[in-house]
């Protein structure tokens, strides 16, 4: 058990195994609606390897042209994110600890051989708000370190149905999954994890 910087609040087992499927169902529902895109860097157009979607008003996108942001629409089909499901806004109000809702929910998905290189969230107006982050499926290895680039990190496992926040002087700190450990967990169809991270993008 290491220390966890400050602003981190890990909840082990947050979500029971029901509360885990029925989110998962939610997901389905929203990727058929707004399928998975390969997100790429900026400039470069290098494919990234993890899956996304998004769902709320807002969702994070990326591309060689524009680089990452938050628009309303998805970037392939052009409609509308499908809405927040409640049960997304019911965490968030339970844990969050902020009084107005998130607007974004970026879905996140590895398949077994996926990393995400350690980086800084702050495509967001607001950081006063926390970041709310669920996993689902196989476990991950994940790191998290300071403000500034290159210092010390600490490295957790993050289980099926676990949530952390990441609040405070942890907002912009630098993070990545280092790996994910494929047959974990048997909540997804195939092996593989999904994140959710719930996000305010402007201030209120
Ligand atoms: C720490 N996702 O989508 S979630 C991301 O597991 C992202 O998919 C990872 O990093 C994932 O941007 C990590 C945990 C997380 C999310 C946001 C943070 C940790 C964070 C923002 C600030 C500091
Ligand atoms: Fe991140």
């Amino acid at each position: 058990m290491s220390i966890l910087p400050d602003g981190v609040r890990h909840i082990p087992g947050a979500l029971d195994r029901a509360a885990q499927t029925a989110l998962v169902e939610d997901i389905r529902s929203i990727v058929k609606q707004a399928p998975l895109f390969v997100p790429v860097m900026p400039r470069t157009g290098k494919p990234m390897s993890v899956r996304m979607s998004n769902c709320g008003p807002l969702g994070w996108v990326t591309d060689k042209q524009d680089g990452y942001r938050y628009q309303p629409t998805h970037p392939v089909t052009g409609t509308p994110w499908p809405a927040m499901p409640s049960r997304l806004l019911a965490l968030w109000a339970e844990l969050s600890g902020y009084p107005h809702p998130p607007e974004a929910c970026l879905i996140n998905f590895y398949a077994p051989d996926t990393k995400m290189g350690l980086h800084q969230d702050r495509d967001e107006s607001d950081f006063d708000a926390p970041v709310l982050s669920v996993s689902l499926g196989d476990d991950c290895l994940f790191r998290i370190g300071g403000t500034k680039r290159g210092g010390r990190t600490i490295s957790l496992r993050l289980v099926s149905g676990d949530i952390i926040v990441l609040g405070g002087a942890s907002r912009l700190a630098h993070h990545g999954v280092d790996r994910i450990y494929p047959g974990t967990s048997m909540l997804l169809e195939k092996p593989g994890r999904i994140n959710l991270t719930l996000r305010r993008v402007t201030a209120p």
